[in-house]
């Protein structure tokens, strides 16, 4: 005999199944960054690839979103410093099991050399780090200098690979002034002619982008893969 509880239990399992795994997933994925559960984070990232679930989604919807709310309420002063790092920490361990699984580009040559980091005085590297592997995973051949990169070290690496573009992020507005330097330290080394600049991140905007002549601004990883193709004519 089926009890009332038996029964309810099922239908709550039906509807369980019947939920679309995207929304689900995605929504799991959040609130795991946002209680800055590093294992749980890892365990859901694990899901998205074992269920074939859209990387890409799961990085930008589900643990990029998480981290904005966090961003949101250390602002508020609702979290403190170390439950900040915890979050970023869930999201940096997450993408090492979700970068290898991001959509490949067709091509199999190089499409062009891209020299990126994240600008001096600035550690926020999570985003910077997922431009660079969707870059990658496009086609670009991509040297990634980290973050809290000196001007110098841009010149001198594009120089060194013969790079096409400088890719340049910042996530603080006390920090946004450096892409404007390496740009005039482009121009000073003789390299401004040979290599196109894109710059991105949170603050960052495409009028900040025309005001410091960069020569595109990408909101996010798809639009940086965008702008890189359509600068190179690819
Ligand atoms: Co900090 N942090 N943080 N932080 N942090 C922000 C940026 C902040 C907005 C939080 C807040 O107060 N709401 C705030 C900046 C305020 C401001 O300047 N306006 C802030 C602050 C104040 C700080 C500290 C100063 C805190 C302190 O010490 N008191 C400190 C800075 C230290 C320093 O850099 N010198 C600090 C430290 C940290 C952690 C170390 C704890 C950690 C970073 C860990 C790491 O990266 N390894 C951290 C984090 C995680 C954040 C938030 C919560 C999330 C950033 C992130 O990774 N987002 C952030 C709040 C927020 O952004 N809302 C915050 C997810 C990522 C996928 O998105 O980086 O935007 P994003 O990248 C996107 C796009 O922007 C774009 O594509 C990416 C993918 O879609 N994009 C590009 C990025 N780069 C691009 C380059 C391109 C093209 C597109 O072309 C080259």
């Amino acid at each position: 005999m089926i009890t009332l509880n038996a029964c309810m239990h099922l239908r709550e399992t039906v509807v369980m199944e019947d939920r679309p795994v995207s929304e689900d997933i995605l929504k799991r994925l959040r609130e795991a960054v946002v209680k800055y559960d590093v294992e749980l984070t890892v365990e859901l990232a694990k899901e998205v690839i074992a269920t074939g679930f859209d990387p890409l989604k799961a990085i930008e919807q589900g643990l990029g979103e998480g981290l904005r709310v966090v961003g949101d309420k250390f602002e508020a002063g609702e979290i403190f410093l170390p439950m900040l790092m915890m979050a970023a920490q869930a999201v940096k361990e997450s993408l090492v099991i979700l970068e290898p699984a991001l959509p490949k580009g067709t091509s199999r040559k190089t499409l062009g050399k891209v020299v990126i980091g994240t600008v001096e005085g600035d550690i926020h590297d999570i985003g910077k780090s997922i431009v660079a592997a969707m870059l990658t995973a496009n086609g670009f051949e991509v040297y990634d200098l980290g973050s809290d990169t000196p001007t110098s070290k841009f010149v001198d690496r594009a120089k060194e690979a013969k790079a096409d573009i400088i890719g340049m992020s910042a996530l603080l507005t006390t920090t946004m002034t450096k892409m404007a330097e390496v740009i005039d330290a482009l121009k000073k080394a003789g390299l401004r002619g040979n290599v196109k600049v894109i710059v991105g991140g949170a603050p960052v905007s495409g009028a900040w982008a025309e005001k410091i002549g960069a020569d595109a601004y990408a909101e996010d990883a798809i639009a940086s893969v965008d702008a890189a193709k359509k600068l190179l004519d690819k």
